[in-house]
């Protein structure tokens, strides 16, 4: 059955996605400002499955973020705090220790972002990195936002090439897509006015893929902007990854409003609906003919829309997470972590095909047990609970 027939609004459209043309900023803006959310979801899927067919990408992680103190204080987030404010901390070196030995055999990822601390010199995160692979030589290092590398030239008054080549020899092999927040000049200086520029961001992921690595990309949406802010950030990142090839995959992230700044300067501003986080995987995977993975956060969006966003682009889930601290801080009612059977079963009860990867995308497996009990008992996770 034709679910797009030539009368249909975006009949056009969908004749592109099936010749694999690339669609303009206009037929973004189209797509994003459709509620027609069936028709955007086949057409979506259609894409996913020509590129993925039923499988779906998850990894076994664990997140690490070392510092809350954050001279930036953007006024979406709740996870940064001043110096001086009771919940701020910084872990010491065992501290970050006691969290790598905490990492279970199996995992392939450790994930390390935090706020962009003043006092903390390069070496301290250089000491991190190498404790990693002291401790875990077989943990891939995924670590710092583009926002991140960037205050750490301006605190080291080092260049971003120093920057890195210290990060690289110390271990770094990859970096999260965080920090891209939303480009467009308007909406940034409401919701991140004094953070990193969106050129800036764009400039140091560039050199990153020139420097060999891969890095994933992000857009946080949900807040103050329009269709159009949306589909200019995409514009941006599809352009980069024309000339570098380095994204690996795209993470839309929607707002959380709980206990930020911004919710108490428009208070009408809430929390993103199942319907728009559907919409926004769907643009996103129709959009970006050049980035191989559209993932789909769990622990961001929640399992249900995680699960029915399977069938709407997304081919990937994320991994296990575990104390996960920014969403947290911001209201985030899902769990901190879930076993690695926990997301197969969530993979399987969606009727799609769980494929563990490493990183990079290489497969690590895809045998699965048919039941949770024995994974869970050997993936125990202490400090779930630690906010
Ligand atoms: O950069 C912060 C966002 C990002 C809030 O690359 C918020 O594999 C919503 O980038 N409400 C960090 N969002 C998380 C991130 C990420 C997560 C998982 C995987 C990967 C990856 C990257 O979270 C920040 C910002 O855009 N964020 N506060 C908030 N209140």
């Amino acid at each position: 059955m034709e679910i797009i027939g030539a009368n249909h609004p975006l009949a056009d459209i969908w004749a592109k996605v099936q010749r694999e043309e690339r669609l303009t900023f206009e037929d973004g803006v189209r797509l994003m400002n459709s509620n027609d959310l069936a028709s955007l979801g086949y057409m979506a899927n259609y894409v996913r499955e020509k590129k993925h067919g039923a499988k779906t990408f998850f990894n076994t992680n664990r997140h690490i973020n070392p510092t809350n103190i954050c001279q930036t204080l953007c006024d979406f987030c709740a996870f940064g705090v001043r110096m001086k404010d009771p919940k701020a901390y910084t872990m010491t070196m065992e501290e970050i220790e006691h969290r790598i030995d905490m990492i279970t055999p199996d995992a392939t990822e450790v994930h390390i972002v935090g706020g962009n601390n003043p006092s903390l010199k390069l070496e301290y995160y250089e000491d991190i990195l190498r404790a990693v692979k002291r401790k875990r030589p077989d943990l891939h290092i995924k670590a710092f936002t583009g926002v991140e590398i960037d205050h750490f030239t301006r605190v080291n008054k080092l260049s971003v090439a120093e920057v890195l080549d210290r990060l690289i020899d110390a271990g770094l092999e990859s970096m999260p897509g965080g920090g891209a927040e939303i480009f467009a000049e308007e909406p940034r200086s409401i919701i991140c006015d004094h953070k990193t520029t969106a050129e800036r961001w764009l400039e140091v992921h560039e050199y990153v893929h020139k420097r060999g690595l891969r890095t994933n990309c992000t857009m946080l949406y949900n807040h103050v902007e329009t269709t159009e802010h949306r589909i200019d950030h995409m514009m941006r990142l599809r352009d980069l990854q024309d000339r570098t090839g380095g994204f690996q995959t795209f993470i839309p992230l929607s707002w959380h409003p709980d206990n930020t700044e911004l919710i108490k300067k428009y208070p009408h501003l809430g929390w993103s609906t199942g319907y728009d986080d559907l919409r926004v995987i769907a643009v996103a995977r129709l959009f970006f003919d050049n980035i191989d993975h559209i993932k789909t956060y769990w622990m961001q969006v929640g399992e249900a829309v995680a699960q029915t966003a399977l069938w709407f682009g997304a081919d990937d889930l994320d991994g296990n997470v575990v104390e996960e601290k920014i969403y947290h801080a911001a209201g985030s009612k899902n769990s901190q972590g879930m076993t690695k059977l926990d997301l197969v079963r969530l993979i399987r009860e969606a009727g799609r095909q769980p494929v563990e990867r490493d990183t990079l995308y290489n497969v690590v497996n895809t045998e699965f047990p048919e039941t949770a009990v024995e994974i869970n008992a050997s993936n125990d996770v202490e400090e779930l609970t630690v906010l």
